[in-house]
């Protein structure tokens, strides 16, 4: 048995609980030197934005390529940004290059952290470790109610600025009807029924193919890195469009994020008459299947048409998120997958022995076997489907981990 938070498939992202302390781990995007190609100065400017909110950085290296002349540059680089860094040498699996590790000594980031993100080898270590580079704890910070932010996401001038605006009745957000007027994210904190919010207005973001500035690019990925600091998105799109490839990329980035994402579909005053909500809904969730979980909500920034029904859908998801299962609902949920005659196979065929709630935001589970069965995407999909419908995570990312009970 092993206890991995926050690690999914080869990735390690998320909230985080261990040693007493809880911390978040944001993944930026993959780090690569070329010859001053716009778009890598651009990722590089993302990881800077992490790295400004960061207690320490983990420079993930990967163990089967052994130590490349870009980890090198890498790592000089992430030392000038004047925090702590660990060297972690992934995919560390036994079999390959066992003793490889010891070259990214190298790098002269102390002693590598090797860790399996398959296996969840060497990850209790790693966290000790990061757990030691922590700032002091603040009581106070880590016990006051937290403020529920929320990323307002969308194409250039579908109306997201207008929306806060509606919402706050106030012109605190720049609005104009020309495309891309909102650069840098925009945070305003106001209450809504004793709640504290903090909404997050970012740039209208197009496909980076037809990103054309390097002033656009950068708004483009500060939009983006927003998802991975909030804790729901809104993915705001314009009923006088419809649903376009630019949405779905977006949209896509995150529900990958693990983010529970609610969708407004704003200018619905604009909408024939004949349009009707929920078959909006329905069409959206025809369109892209991924979006199926998330609510959706018609709204007007210009009238205020279900402006607040928007902020409490966005609290409910957030809370949603949060949420810890008591014993008795996770033992309930359990026998719903162990007796359940229309689950798939693989789980049909496990020897299921436990189920226990890991994590939240977003709500983890371990799922654990006594015989190693053939889990396929079908067995995945179905267990997420039974924790998200009866376990109360409508609207949220379940993720589920399988692990196989190890014989002592
Ligand atoms: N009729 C109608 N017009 C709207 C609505 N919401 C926004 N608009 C108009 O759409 C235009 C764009 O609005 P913005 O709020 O600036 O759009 P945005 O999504 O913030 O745009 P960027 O910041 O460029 O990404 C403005 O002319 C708004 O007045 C709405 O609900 N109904
Ligand atoms: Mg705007």
């Amino acid at each position: 048995m092993d206890a991995t938070p926050g690690l999914t498939r080869d990735r390690l992202y998320g909230d985080v609980n261990w040693g007493g302390r809880t911390f978040r781990i944001v993944d930026t995007g993959g780090l690569e030197f070329s010859s001053g190609d716009r778009m890598q100065k651009a990722i590089a400017s993302q990881v800077v934005l992490a790295m400004e909110e960061a207690s320490l950085a983990l420079f993930l290296l990967d163990g089967r390529d052994g130590l490349m002349p870009l980890d090198r540059q890498v790592a000089d680089w992430l030392r000038r940004l004047g925090k702590p860094v660990l060297a972690v040498v992934n995919k560390v699996d036994g079999e390959v290059r066992p003793d490889g590790i010891y070259e990214f000594a190298e790098l002269g980031l102390g002693s590598p952290w090797a860790v399996s993100g398959l296996h969840g080898l060497g990850v209790g270590e790693l966290l000790d470790a990061v757990v030691k580079h922590l700032p002091p704890k603040t009581p106070s910070r880590e016990t006051a109610p937290v403020a529920v932010r929320i990323a307002v996401l969308g194409r250039p001038n579908v109306g997201k600025s207008s929306l806060i605006n509606r919402i706050l009745n106030q012109e605190r957000v720049l609005v104009d009807d020309r495309p891309g007027t909102t650069r840098d994210p925009v945070e305003t904190e106001f209450n809504y029924k004793g709640q504290r919010f903090i909404w997050i207005d970012t740039a209208g973001v197009r496909a980076r193919k037809t990103v054309q500035s390097r002033v656009d690019a950068v708004a483009r990925i500060k939009a983006l890195g927003v998802i991975t600091t909030a804790d729901v998105c809104v993915g705001v799109l314009d009923a006088t469009v419809g649903l376009l490839r630019d949405d779905l990329r977006l949209l896509d980035q995150v529900i990958t994020s693990c983010k529970p994402l609610c969708l407004a579909v704003n200018k619905w005053d604009l909408a024939p008459r004949s349009a009707n909500p929920r078959q909006m809904a329905a069409a959206l969730a025809n369109r892209a299947p991924f979006l199926r979980f998330s609510p959706v909500v018609c709204t007007s920034a210009k009238t205020g048409f279900q402006v607040l029904k928007l902020i409490e859908l966005a609290a409910g998801l957030a809370a949603q998120a949060c949420k810890r299962l008591t014993s008795a609902e996770v033992r309930a949920l359990f026998e719903v997958l162990r007796n359940d005659g229309k689950a798939p196979p693989g789980l049909r065929h496990a020897h299921l022995i436990r189920l226990s709630q890991v994590g939240s935001a977003p709500p983890s589970f371990h799922l654990m076997a006594r015989t190693r069965s053939k889990f396929t995407t079908l067995d995945a999909n179905y267990v997420e489907k039974v924790l998200r419908e009866q376990g109360g995570f409508e609207g949220t990312p379940v993720r589920v981990k399988f692990l196989v009970k190890r014989h002592t």
